[in-house]
């Protein structure tokens, strides 16, 4: 055998004593198992917020009228229309920004993009979403009349 030939067998031989070596350690554990992921952002407990769309008496506001999120969290935002009326959720540039896992309304979920929510009086949703872009947005209800009358909030997300 010439010198060549000797060297790549002992190279075969590193190769096989770290493949044996290695399976070892993996068998008996001693190399760490890949790290556990973390919690994937949509399955992840989302930060609970609330809304009401007038109130009960019929006024027409947006409580509270500002709403803080921050980008990259998950997020249930649950709206209330706790009054005798109808009022609308709307703030199209704010839902461009999201990503919108589902709404879930009475015994339906809707799954992808929402952009505008309508209750009608004594009603409830949660919008499940995670921001994604950060700006300062316009909330208001566009049942006619209402934006006029004040019911317009701002959404901030930072
Ligand atoms: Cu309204």
């Amino acid at each position: 055998m010439g010198r060549g030939a000797i060297a790549l067998g002992r190279r075969w031989v590193r190769w096989g004593l770290a493949l044996v070596l290695g399976w070892v350690m993996w068998a008996t554990g001693m190399l760490p198992a890949e790290a556990a992921p973390a919690t994937p952002l949509h399955k992840q407990t989302p930060i609970e917020v609330t809304v009401e769309l007038g109130t009960a008496a019929g006024e027409l506001r947006f409580v509270p009228d500002r709403l803080t999120f921050d980008v990259g969290k998950r997020y249930k935002l649950h709206l209330s229309n706790p009054s005798p009326m109808k009022h609308y959720f709307t703030a199209k540039d704010f839902a461009d920004g999201i990503w919108s896992q589902k709404v879930d309304a009475g015994n339906v979920e809707i799954k992808g993009a929402i952009h505008e929510l309508e209750l009608r009086s004594k009603t409830v949703a949660d919008w499940v979403f995670v921001p994604v872009r950060s700006g300062e947005y316009t909330l208001r209800c566009t049942v006619p009349g209402h934006t006029e009358a004040g019911m317009v909030g701002k959404i901030i997300v930072q």
